[in-house]
This record gives C-alpha cells, structure tokens and sequence, in this order.
C-alpha cells in the first residue's frame, strides 16, 4: 500500500514538499498545544492543590510573540504556495500543444500532428506538454494524481494545464468533477514514452494531415473562404497572423486573438465585431464541433507563420 502516488512530473515533488511541511507545521502546532492542555487539565482540575496565583508575566510580550510568529510562518507558507501556484498555472513557453475535448463520458485527445486517440495520451517524458481543454457538454475535471495536477474542463471556455512527465510509464487519468451517470468510468491512461519511442508511435499513428491541415479542410467546406479567402467580394478582414495579436474591435476595445477570441468569433458569441468592418459573419453554432473549433483555430494559428520560432514568442506573452 502506497500513501502518496508516484512523483512523476515536474511539479509533483515541489507538490508534495509544500504539503508535507504544511502537516509537519501542523503536528508541531498540535503537539505544541495539545500537552500543555492535557498536562494543565491534569495539574488543575478541581479539588488539587495547585498554586492558582495568576502570574505575573509582561502579558504583552506573550501576546506579540504568538501573533507574530505565527503570521510569519503563515505568510511563509502564503508566498510559498502562491509561487508553486503560478509555476503549476503557467504552461513554460517551450511547451508543445495537446487538444483535449471533455464530453459525458470520455475523453477525446488530437495531437497537433494530427493523431486521435480516446481515455489515452502518449506523451514523451522530459518535454513539457501543454492541454488545452474544453468540454462539449458539463463541466468535466482533468486529474492525473501522480502528476498532481488537476484543473475544470468548462463548456465555452479553453482552460489548460501542463507537465513535464519526469519518468516513462503508465499513469491513471480521471474526471474529478461529479459529472452525471457514468462519472466513474471517465478514465483514462497518460502513456509516457522514450522521444524515440513516442516519435515512431506518432509516426505509426498519424492518418497524414496535421490538425491545421484539418482546419484549412474544414476553412472551405464550411464556408470561411468565401468571405476570408484572397478573391472573396465580401468585406471581411484578413486571418493571416492576428493569432496572438491585438485586434481592434467596435467601441475602441482591443482583444488579443487568441483560441477563445476565434471561437466567440466563429460562433459569433459575446457579440465581438471588428473594427471597421459590417457584422456580416454568420454564426456557425451547431455547425462545427468542439474538435472541428479546435482544428479551425489550429489553421488560423498556422496562417501568416513564416518563422517557427514566432510560435514560441506568442506563446510566451500570452
Ligand atoms: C459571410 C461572410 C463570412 C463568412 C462565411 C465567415 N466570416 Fe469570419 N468574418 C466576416 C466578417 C465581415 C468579419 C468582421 C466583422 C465581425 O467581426 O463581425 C469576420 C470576422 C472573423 C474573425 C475575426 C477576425 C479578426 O480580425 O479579428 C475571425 C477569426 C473569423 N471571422 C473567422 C471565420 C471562420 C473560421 C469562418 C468559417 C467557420 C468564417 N469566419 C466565416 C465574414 C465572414
Ligand atoms: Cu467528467
């Protein structure tokens, strides 16, 4: 019997020595004050012959050294957990994307590179793998305990959440959020792999086109290029390299274009129009799947990219 799961990320041991000093801090506490109440209800309870003189102790003394010690050590403890938090909260600038699609009651994963998978990741150990998550129905939770790392899978939104698996091996995924009927069953396995390993099985399972060739597929058959394509006669303004960047929108407002601007703008939700331009674009709600967002977004990232290294600058100032 284990007590702990298995350390098997980054964060997981930073993790773990945040909360074992905080039972440790605890026990002292308990200990600290537990004896001396036991010892006292012994020594003075009623018919014992106990000096019950009150003493003459400076009280205020006692009473700013268990005030201050104590807010010390609290907020020891707060800049301690904040840092750990936002280190866990921000996915590094090197990480490479993963899409994750939460529905009841499974989970559907798209690598950039084009391979599905279902209940499974394979990742690489050693590379820091960022998820961007949203849900096509509930609020779902993504949960992998060995690599402590958990965060909600919203409808409408992308959330996400990254790691660097420290050592290969199988880890267990679940849903940690109550999400109707067959909750439980919402499971799934994290394969970590050797590179050379996790290479050949992407190159074994990859169908051919990546998930921006996906998108570019998904950008004429739904209709985007009549109005975004070169040689469209509607008005519309150009996709190519906003991915990233601020966008003038109605009412002097900016908004960086990043996934959730593209998907409002696809859905045609929180009512964003830009700048100088007639809200001529349709709403494609009902139209396009969760995955099939996600694969549009993918393209529009990719357009205008002429550098890869851009990749990472956006994701940094993000
Ligand atoms: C009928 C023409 C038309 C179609 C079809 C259309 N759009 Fe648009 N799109 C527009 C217009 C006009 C705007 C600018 C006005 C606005 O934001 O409402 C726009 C805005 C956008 C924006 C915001 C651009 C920016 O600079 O911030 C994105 C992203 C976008 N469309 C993507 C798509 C995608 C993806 C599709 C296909 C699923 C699509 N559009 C289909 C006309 C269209
Ligand atoms: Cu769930």
């Amino acid at each position: 019997m284990r007590l702990f799961p298995s350390e098997a990320s980054s964060v997981a041991p930073e993790v773990d020595h945040l909360v074992l000093f905080l039972i440790g801090l605890s026990l002292i506490f308990i200990v600290l004050i537990f004896l001396p109440l036991v010892y006292f209800a012994f020594k003075y309870r009623r018919g014992t012959k106990a000096d019950r003189t009150p003493p003459r102790l400076a009280q205020w003394k006692l009473e700013v050294t268990w005030s201050i010690i104590p807010l010390l050590l609290m907020m020891g403890v707060f800049a301690w957990g904040a840092s750990l938090y936002f280190h866990i909260e921000r996915p590094p600038a090197d990480a490479f994307e993963i899409n994750v699609v939460g529905k009841q009651w499974m989970w559907k994963v798209e690598h950039q590179e084009g391979v599905r998978e279902i209940n499974a990741i394979h990742v690489p150990v050693g590379r820091s793998v960022k998820l961007v998550m949203t849900s096509q129905d509930v609020i779902h939770s993504f949960f992998i305990p060995d690599f402590r790392i958990k965060q909600d899978v919203v409808p409408g939104k992308y959330t996400t959440e990254w790691f660097n698996a420290a050592k290969p091996g199988s880890y267990y995924l679940f849903c940690s959020q109550f999400c109707g009927t067959d909750h439980a069953k919402m499971i799934g396995r994290i394969t970590v792999m050797e590179p050379p390993a996790y290479e050949s099985w992407l190159a074994s399972n990859s169908s051919g086109g990546t998930l921006a060739v996906a998108g570019a597929k998904l950008f004429t058959e739904l209709g985007c290029s009549g109005c975004h394509g070169a040689n469209s006669k509607v008005r519309a303004p150009k996709l190519e390299g906003i991915y990233g960047k601020p966008v003038p929108l109605e009412g002097s407002v900016f908004q960086i274009a990043d996934d959730k601007y593209i998907r409002d703008c696809i859905l045609q939700e929180n009512h964003l129009h830009v700048a100088g331009f007639q809200p001529l674009m349709p709403t494609f709600k009902g139209h396009a799947s969760e995955e099939e967002l996600m694969e549009l977004i993918a393209y529009i990232k990719s357009l205008g990219r002429t550098n890869p290294e851009e990749d990472v600058n956006l994701e940094g100032t993000k």
